[in-house]
């Protein structure tokens, strides 16, 4: 603790020297969250980036949020704590598969989720996240979809419109992880806990939720609802921002499981080392920034 608070002193001091901002995932560690002037999910992050008057950004998450901050503030130093904070749900796809399905569907429009590379972002039409997709789907002038790059996600959203649907073979190792046994054995042991789930979460589990949604939408149904206790199915860090919301409120994590190991690689210490060296810097290609910003942009269009 004592290590913590000296370590977060100095976070402070490197700050203001830089004039640098601190973004932290929901995923993050609570500590950094602690010091983190905006805390939120990918997509609100982003937006932060793109809004802050500071030169620096510390992108504390994994490597795609780090370049959508970077493609949407490009005149910012992004810096993360740790080069190797990757997602592999975003590593599941590339530049060359996703062509080549574009190829054999040449009247569909490209979905990508925004956990994917800035590369694969440039081959697409548009992006969405969990909050938006099914806004983003009806947005979308053609009858062919191809959703890259998670299988839960589009299973989910495929549900809600008659677009046909062309689903990449992606998942999340974390959420993908939590079963219908672990679920009913948890609504056994707190039968007065309505569940609240994730859709990158497999559609057998996705289906016994009383409520599904984005990680922010989990957070503001969780603090408005009357229900005192909660089943939670998703990542363990958003404890941090459900406990500070509603300090009177119950919440299990679904499983111990529900850890995201390349969210967790990032701790106060590299931080630190990362405000005092400036690195690693995330850099994205210019001509690969540019045709990913429109499909970023797109989807921020969307209302
Ligand atoms: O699972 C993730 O990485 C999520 C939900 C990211 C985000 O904030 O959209
Ligand atoms: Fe990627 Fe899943 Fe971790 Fe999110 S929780 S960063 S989707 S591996």
């Amino acid at each position: 603790a004592e290590q913590n608070r000296l370590l977060k002193e100095r976070i402070l001091e490197l700050k203001k020297e830089r004039n640098a901002i601190i973004l932290a995932h929901y995923y993050q560690r609570d500590e950094i969250q602690e010091v983190a002037d905006f805390r939120g999910d990918s997509f609100l992050l982003a937006q932060k980036a793109a809004e802050t008057d500071a030169d620096v950004i510390v992108f504390c998450g994994v490597h795609f949020m780090g370049e959508s901050a970077k493609i949407l503030a490009p005149t910012k130093t992004v810096i993360i704590p740790d080069e190797r904070a990757g997602c592999p749900m975003a590593d599941m796809v590339n530049v060359e598969g996703l062509r080549a399905l574009k190829k054999e569907h040449p009247n569909a429009k490209v979905v990508a989720y925004i956990n994917t590379s800035a590369e694969v972002k440039s081959e697409t039409d548009i992006c969405c996240t969990s909050a938006n997709a099914r806004k983003v789907i009806e947005s979308i002038d053609a009858e062919e979809i191809i959703w890259v790059p998670d299988k839960n996600l589009g299973d989910y959203v495929s549900k809600f419109t008659n677009k046909k649907m062309i689903i990449w073979e992606g998942y999340c190792n974390t959420h993908d992880m939590l079963t219908v046994k672990d679920v009913e054995e948890m609504k056994a042991a707190h039968p007065n806990a309505q569940f609240v789930v994730h859709p990158e979460c497999r559609p057998e589990v996705v289906k016994l939720g009383d409520f599904v949604g984005s990680t922010t939408a989990i957070i503001k149904y969780c603090r408005e609802s009357d229900c005192q206790e909660f089943i939670v199915g998703t990542e363990d860090g958003t404890g941090y921002q459900l406990r500070l919301d509603s300090p009177n409120k119950t919440f299990h994590f679904a499983t111990k499981y529900l850890v995201c190991p390349n969210m967790k690689v990032n701790n106060l210490k590299k931080v630190v080392r990362c405000l005092e060296t400036m690195q690693p810097e995330i850099y994205v290609a210019p001509e690969v920034a540019e045709k990913a910003k429109l499909s970023l942009e797109r989807m921020l269009q969307v209302k």
